[in-house]
């Protein structure tokens, strides 16, 4: 359930395999998964198993420790994936692109040396 008490979000789903998703990774308290609209030849989405926290501002002041390892994890699936550049992306606020108010972060990069990302 969101913090809302209304429908699971879409992330919730892919958690709880009721739609498919090509999963990367998972820990006990994570999931990544191939973004579905890729803006980059690496797009992985990073998200909490917990759906609480709606954004990165409300991860940091309530479990910085996941935050933490949401990002060791975003360097993780980086290091296996890009050239070892790469973006790590919180949209926060609807303004800001955010579309899933369940906390999560886009991993986006090249395999490649030469490509840049814009
Ligand atoms: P944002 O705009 O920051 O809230 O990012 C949400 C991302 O989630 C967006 O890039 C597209 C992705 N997404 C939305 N629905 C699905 C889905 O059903 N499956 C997958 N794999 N990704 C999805």
């Amino acid at each position: 359930m969101s913090s809302s008490g209304a429908e699971p979000s879409i992330f919730s789903r892919i958690i709880d395999r009721q739609i498919p998703a090509t999963i990367v990774a998972e820990t006990d308290r994570l999931i990544a998964f191939e973004d579905i609209a890729p803006k980059a030849p690496v797009h992985v989405v990073i998200t909490t198993k917990d759906p609480q926290y709606r954004n990165v501002v409300e991860l940091a002041a309530g479990d910085p420790a996941l935050l933490a390892d949401l990002v060791g994890l975003a360097r993780q699936i980086a290091a296996e994936r890009t050239n070892g550049q790469f973006r790590l992306v919180f949209n926060t606020g609807e303004a800001a692109g955010q579309t899933v108010f369940h906390v999560h972060a886009h991993v986006l990069g090249s395999p490649t040396a030469s490509e840049t990302l814009g």
